[in-house]
């Protein structure tokens, strides 16, 4: 029975220990938006909002919400020029996992009747792989805005999938050999 608790808290050791490894820092070191500044098309700008660099500890499965920047227009009505739609792009530099991928998208300018504005579409999720199996995404969020006038786009960073880590591999191994260990001491016992 003692044999039996060592086995359950070996077992226990071991999963505790694969699971504190699948939690990470993000760091984000810099961001940057590229928009549509000048005619024709809807003339845009931006401001950031998170600033950098940032860092937050997430497990395999979790997310976080927040606002990354300000898009806005000077532009006081979608004419038929700023109904052409326009590339957007944000550039991601990670030093944590190191890895750096742009997300795109496209902004256009619309009406209906007394009404003008602007419209963001993103190409998503943006997905940054890294160490060989690792993946996490970034959803940039559709968002409109008024002419003139702005909003807040707001950026979800979900860790997907994890690089197995080779102390965690070790520790596996280790726990797998003490198994081991338990059965022979358990059938040499018993002849
Ligand atoms: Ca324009
Ligand atoms: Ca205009």
């Amino acid at each position: 029975m003692k044999k039996f608790l060592m086995f359950l808290c070996a077992v226990t050791l071991v999963f505790g220990m694969v699971g504190t490894a699948s939690a990470m820092v993000f760091t984000l070191d810099s961001y940057n938006v590229t928009l549509n500044e000048s005619d024709p098309g809807l003339v845009l700008y931006w401001n950031p909002i998170l600033t950098t660099p940032a860092s937050v500890d997430l497990e395999v499965g979790e997310s976080i919400t927040f606002g990354l920047f300000e898009l806005g227009t000077d532009e006081t009505w979608s004419n038929a020029d700023d109904k052409m739609e326009k590339n957007i792009s944000v550039a991601f530099d990670f030093s944590s996992p190191e890895v750096y991928t742009t997300g795109t998208g496209k902004t256009v300018g619309d009406t209906w009747l007394f009404f003008s504005w602007g419209e963001v579409e993103w190409n998503n999720p943006v997905e940054f792989s890294f160490g060989g199996i690792g993946l996490f995404t970034i959803d940039l969020e559709d968002d409109g805005f008024c002419t003139p006038g702005s909003t807040t786009i707001d950026a979800t960073l979900t860790y997907v999938r994890a690089v197995p880590v080779p102390s965690t591999i070790l520790l596996m191994g280790s726990g797998l050999l003490s198994l081991v260990g338990y059965n022979r001491n358990r059938f040499s016992k018993k002849s």
